[in-house]
């Protein structure tokens, strides 16, 4: 049973507001970068954008909840050890953990090609209990509370019906960990491009997510995501009827790195078809 949180507005209303500010920003900024770096590698973007977007959304939320903790992806060093190490120390903080990615898809941005979103999360004790993806663009607001259901704008979702990989069309990422992720990565792209229906790699897995969860795409299969990619979108889908493991059947929790997500039909054939073309790692 989950708590009531103490505040002068619920937690789920903080996270639209804040995700509903922060996209109308991002969204205004289209064409206006100021500063464009990389983190890791070149495929590895930051903007001003994200830093501001991050920071207005932290500001929203310890306003109403000055005790919770915070993990966003700019206030944490780059890389996949650091990330994995800012969430252990981040979940030992507190009760309450926000987790937060203010625009995914941050490549996408740059480009101004219009599919990338703010990702806002909360976990209780390590368990997501809130999940909120905005698309400012589509203003599409998806909404996922635990044991309550998901919706898109009032209206709820629910996962596709396709019971066969051959009939699903699938979401993939070309992750830009080109070491040791996207080796893993291309395997999995390679022997599903075969076996569905199609693949799309639109570069936001929230928002692929978020599209498992009101059925658009049949499933998403990624490695190399870090906590703030998933934590929203895996709440979205669970509560619109999905399944969400590891790439090896275990149940998602916040340390998840290596994603499938699907409508459930789908799910062991999927994880069949990874495991045989030994694209499971990472
Ligand atoms: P971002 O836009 O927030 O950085 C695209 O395949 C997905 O990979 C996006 O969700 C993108 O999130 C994420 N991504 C970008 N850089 C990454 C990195 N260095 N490691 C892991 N994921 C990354
Ligand atoms: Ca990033
Ligand atoms: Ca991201
Ligand atoms: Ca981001």
């Amino acid at each position: 049973k989950i708590p009531y949180v103490v505040g002068s507005k619920s937690p789920t209303a903080v996270a639209i507001n804040s995700a509903s500010k922060a996209g109308e920003w991002i969204k205004s900024r289209l064409g206006l970068i100021k500063e464009i770096n990389t983190k890791c590698s070149p495929q590895d973007l930051v903007t001003d954008v994200d830093k501001g977007a991050e920071l207005m959304i932290r500001k929203l939320i310890l306003t109403h909840f000055p005790d919770h903790a915070i993990l966003g992806e700019e206030s944490v060093d780059p890389g996949a050890e650091a990330s994995a190490n800012a969430l252990t120390e981040a979940k030992k903080e507190a009760e309450y953990l926000w987790i937060i990615d203010p625009i995914d898809g941050t490549t996408n941005f740059v480009q101004g090609y219009p599919f990338f979103c703010v990702s806002i999360a909360l976990a209780y004790r390590g368990e997501v209990i809130i999940g909120v993806i905005y698309d400012p663009i589509r203003d599409e607001m998806f909404v996922a509370e635990k044991g309550k259901g998901a919706y898109v704008h009032g209206n709820p979702t629910r996962v596709s019906r396709d019971d066969k990989l051959a009939d699903s069309v699938l979401a993939v990422g070309f992750n830009p960990d080109r070491e040791v992720a996207l080796p893993v990565n291309m395997k999995g792209i390679t022997a599903l491009s075969d076996r569905t229906r199609s693949l799309r790699a639109a570069g936001s897995a929230a928002l692929h997510l978020a599209y498992v969860a009101a059925g658009r795409l049949s499933g998403y299969y990624e490695v190399g995501l870090n906590a703030w990619d998933i934590a929203a979108g895996a709440l979205l889908v669970k509560e619109s009827g999905g399944i969400v493991t590891d790439t090896v059947g275990n149940p998602y929790d916040i340390g998840v790195r290596r994603l499938v997500a699907t409508n459930g039909k789908i799910h062991q054939e999927l994880l069949d078809v990874l495991k045989t073309a030994e694209a499971t790692g990472v």
